[in-house]
């Protein structure tokens, strides 16, 4: 009976501290997750099973990302800028869904898009026909390039909008081996789109340069 008589007590004391810590740590009141703040329609009609799957894709796509990203709806992640303005966005699509729906902030009152990338943004897709996720940019890249690592979604890129007047772009991939040099994959024009980049150039792209046209 002695192992019991140890086991009770050290039940006992478990749960002591267990009381204790929870005392300790639990705050009064658990704020809202971002997901469940999300009262989109579409969003509040997915099940259970599909909110959690949607949450293990943002959740996913916050771990490949090499710079922090913050859950700003159910399907989008924000990256922000030093200074604190919005840099990309990571809109992905809902469960059951091939296209990733319209981003919810529209910028300086414009609602209109293009696949889904906002007017003035350029957008690189997961999938062709601009299905699957979508990293949405606006920023120019002319001195230092963008790099896909940041933003979660390097040798991913399998179609892409470039829905401004203003930009020329140029996607690279590193090639392979480590040996530092880069293979240039293709050149956009301002206003054009792609369904698909092409199998030598699928799911390929590392970094990028935007330019001011
Ligand atoms: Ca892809």
């Amino acid at each position: 009976m002695r192992t019991t008589t140890i086991r009770r007590t050290i039940g006992a004391s478990t749960a002591a501290l267990a009381v204790t810590l929870g005392m300790l740590t639990t705050p009064a009141m658990a704020a809202p997750s971002v997901a469940s703040s999300d009262t989109r329609p579409a969003i509040v009609a997915l099940t259970k099973a599909q909110k959690a799957e949607l949450q293990r894709a943002v959740d996913a796509q916050i771990k490949r990302a090499a710079k922090k990203g913050t859950q700003t709806a159910a399907n989008e992640v924000t990256y922000y800028s030093a200074d604190g303005k919005v840099e990309a966005v990571a809109v992905l699509p809902l469960p059951g869904e091939t296209i990733a729906p319209s981003y919810t902030q529209t910028a300086n009152g414009i609602t209109s898009d293009w696949h889904g990338c906002p007017t003035f943004a350029y957008c690189f897709y997961e999938n062709s026909n601009w299905e699957g996720a979508r990293w949405q940019f606006w920023a120019a890249y002319e001195g230092p390039p963008g790099y896909a690592s940041n933003y979660g979604f390097q040798d991913r890129t399998s179609s892409w909008v470039v829905n401004t007047s203003a930009l020329y772009i140029v996607a690279d991939d590193a090639a392979p081996g480590g040996t530092g040099q880069w293979l240039w994959l293709w050149t956009t024009n301002p206003q054009s789109s792609a369904s698909y980049v092409g199998n030598t150039n699928n799911d390929r792209m590392d970094r990028w340069w935007a330019w001011v046209a």
